[in-house]
């Protein structure tokens, strides 16, 4: 009997009379005799109050929805584990780093931001990188994003960050999308997002594949060893794949083309055993190193440059298991600051301190009893002991009479339960001296967290002239669709300080006037620029994680298909065939295959190269079909590879491809092309702001 079928309650499993299933029956345990009708008096007659059956389920059914993540609520889930490198005791008592080799369970839950559960996965938006470790001393959630910094520098502002992100109070649109007024009009009035909005109008909001992200912690945090020595850290997670991200045109196309694209492409990677892989990188400094930034460590709007303290890589996560449910996992996984272990440690970071108190009360709210700590995805896998009782949903059930604490049950030979450990148990850094705690109460924003505007400059710097291309008309893109006509002229006006070149491209896209550059807060320092906060500057030329489509029709050469197929997957891609039906397609030679993808529901937009082999007559059919004008001409658009046989050539000139080193043949150099994007085409091409 398949493991599914086993009776997960425990106790003997009846089977159907024939044998061949175990019976169903009603969440009480009581089989079921008829699952297709309800009981009624009379075959025409009225449905039966007493129907128990029709009620549990009905009344199950009912139910089923919880409320969805006010914020990130889209999202897609995989288990792995994560092996560190080499013991870092010297650095912090944390138990999963102590040995070399050590292996932790985890279950990473990726996510959009603004969009609600069923929206589609690559709008431009900041993706979620939650990590939930199971320690052997309890749950440590590393709950970051794939942008190393945050909108805002205090907590008290992220209810009305997330209120001018999402869908507009009145109209409830635009559904997963911030190219609307109140997003801007809050952007426009808060000069400390600007760092964030450069990192949000970037590629780095669409990427190609969860697979080819990074992830941060975002805040600064505290590792502490046995000695109670205190050292601070920032986290990053580099993906093996390298970096990798769509164009717009791409990403926009994406979201009719396949609406779970980023979920599928992370599904049937660990399906077919590619597990997607990401290196834990430490950024480690003291206080000193801290003191001599020309920002504050403490302030989420602000990234350290690799540069400037180097990124040491400790350990790898590897994904290598999909969920068994979505909903008992993936939708019912609680992540919480707060779930730290003893070796690591919060900073001051106003807005972490927020989340510390937040996290709480969302998972309440949403598992609905404080016993979600007990739902299997949520459970730390350690043992957890302590006089906790009772409430909505106990699924414990404690034994003895041990439910408080001092107790000296056990001098009567009765279980006293468990004690504090003041040697092994949590114990929070001091730091009050070092931080300067001592003060009065103050609703006040530190004056070294006033430059809104450097890092910003920094970051716009650091980028390719093709991705600042990118990110100016990504802006003007967004702006274009903002109604309210002041704001786009404050934006201008705030970002003048983040570059004249970047304001002017705005402004000319807007068809607007250069307005007068806003005052800053501080004045605007030029940082030296960071390579690595460039996407371009960090991909790999690789088919590791790519995918390549191969457009057939009858009669396409059946050796140029199998060699590309076979290179394709020599080189680590995978490769999937496209054609104007699914069965029956024969290739030269009366080979016959089914195509893994029709035509007109599979676009080029859904892979990293395209190679169309094409016969003569095949040739002639596909520039009728405009689904196969369109496969090429987005290819090109999207900068890919184009491999073709010469009797394809007429379809790719209809599409209006012109040569460039990314138009190959079928052979060595569409593999070694495939790899790769080709950004100097886009000139040629699109006219970017
Ligand atoms: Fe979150 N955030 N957040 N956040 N956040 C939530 O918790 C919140 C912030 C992040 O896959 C919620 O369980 C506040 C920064 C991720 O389940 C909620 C503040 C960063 C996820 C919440 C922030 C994040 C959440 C909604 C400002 C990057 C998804 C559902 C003080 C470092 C986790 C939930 C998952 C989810 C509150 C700011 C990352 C409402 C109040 C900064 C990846 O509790």
């Amino acid at each position: 009997m398949p493991d599914e079928m086993k009776n997960t309650a425990g106790g003997e499993t009846h089977l159907t009379t024939d044998q061949s299933h175990p019976v169903l029956t009603t969440n009480q345990g009581i089989p079921v005799a008829d699952n297709q009708n309800s009981l009624k008096a009379g075959a025409r007659g009225p449905v039966l109050l007493e129907d128990f059956i029709l009620r549990e389920k009905i009344f199950h059914f009912d139910h089923e929805r919880i409320p969805e993540r006010i914020v990130h609520a889209r999202g897609s889930g995989a288990h792995g584990y994560f092996e560190v490198y080499e013991s870092l005791s010297d650095i912090t008592k944390a138990s999963l780093f102590q040995q070399a080799g050590e292996k932790t369970p985890v279950f990473v839950r990726f996510s959009t931001v603004a969009g609600g559960a069923g929206s589609v996965d690559t709008p431009r938006d900041v993706r979620g990188f939650a990590v939930k470790f199971y320690t052997k001393e309890g749950n440590w959630d590393l709950v970051g994003n794939n942008i190393p910094v945050f909108f805002i520098q205090d907590a008290i502002k992220f209810p009305d960050l997330i209120h001018a992100v999402k869908m507009e109070a009145d109209r409830a649109y635009p559904q997963a999308g911030s190219a609307h007024d109140t997003l801007w009009d809050f952007v426009s009035l808060m000069p400390e997002s600007s760092h964030m909005m450069m990192w949000a109008m970037s590629d780095r909001t669409i990427p190609r594949s969860l697979r080819t992200m990074e992830g941060f912690g975002v805040h600064t945090f505290r590792l502490v060893n046995k000695e109670g020595k205190s050292t601070f850290v920032k986290f990053h997670w580099k993906p093996k794949l390298g970096l990798q991200s769509t164009v717009w045109d791409e990403a926009v196309k994406l979201q009719a083309a396949d609406n779970d694209y980023h979920r599928r492409d992370l599904w049937e990677a660990i399906n077919r055993g590619d597990y997607p892989e990401w290196e834990l990188g430490l950024q480690l400094f003291d206080q000193q190193l801290a003191d001599s930034l020309p920002y504050d460590v403490l302030d989420a709007t602000k990234l350290i440059p690799e540069e400037v303290v180097p990124v040491r890589k400790v350990g790898r996560l590897v994904l290598d298991r999909n969920p068994d449910n979505f909903f008992a996992e993936t939708e019912q996984v609680a992540y919480m600051p707060t779930n730290i272990v003893p070796g690591i440690d919060f900073s001051n970071d106003p807005l972490l301190q927020g989340r510390l108190f937040s996290y709480l009360d969302t998972q309440k709210s949403r598992l609905g009893t404080t016993n979600f700590h007990q739902i299997p995805i949520n459970a730390a896998k350690c043992p957890v002991m302590n006089f906790q009782r009772d409430g909505m949903m106990q699924t414990r059930v404690p034994q003895g009479r041990a439910n408080y604490e001092p107790n000296s049950l056990s001098k009567a030979g009765e279980a006293g339960g468990p004690r504090e450990c003041p040697v092994t148990g949590y114990s929070s850094f001091p730091g009050r001296k070092e931080n300067n705690e001592e003060g009065d109460k103050l609703r006040i924003r530190s004056e070294s967290f006033a430059d809104h505007y450097s890092q910003a400059r920094m970051f716009y710097n650091s980028q390719t002239s093709n991705e600042q291309a990118h990110i100016a008309s990504a802006i003007v893109f967004e702006l274009s669709k903002v109604e309210l006509e002041h704001v786009p002229v404050q934006v201008i006006a705030n970002f003048r300080n983040i570059s004249e070149d970047l304001a002017q491209r705005i402004a000319t896209g807007l068809g607007l006037a250069l307005p007068e550059k806003a005052r800053a807060a501080a004045e605007v320092k030029d940082l030296a620029p960071s390579d690595a906060l460039s996407i371009q500057k960090n991909m790999q030329h690789t088919l590791k994680g790519r995918s390549v489509g191969i457009l057939v029709t009858d009669g396409s050469d059946a050796d140029v298909v199998e060699a590309i197929q076979a290179a394709v997957k020599n080189a680590g891609g995978t490769v999937k065939l496209v054609a104007d039906r699914i069965n029956g397609i024969t290739l030269s030679g009366d080979k016959k295959v089914k195509a893994d993808g029709k035509l007109e529901g599979t676009p080029s937009q859904i892979f990293d190269a395209v190679a169309v082999v094409l016969s003569k007559e095949g040739t002639l059919k596909m520039m009728k079909q405009g689904a196969a004008v369109q496969f090429v001409m987005d290819a090109f658009g999207h900068l890919k590879a184009i491999g073709y046989n010469e009797e394809a050539m007429p379809l790719l000139q209809k599409a209006g491809v012109e040569a460039d080193e990314g138009i190959t043949g079928t052979g060595d150099d569409f593999i070694e092309a495939a790899a790769r994007r080709f950004y100097a085409r886009e000139a040629n091409i699109r006219n970017l702001a």
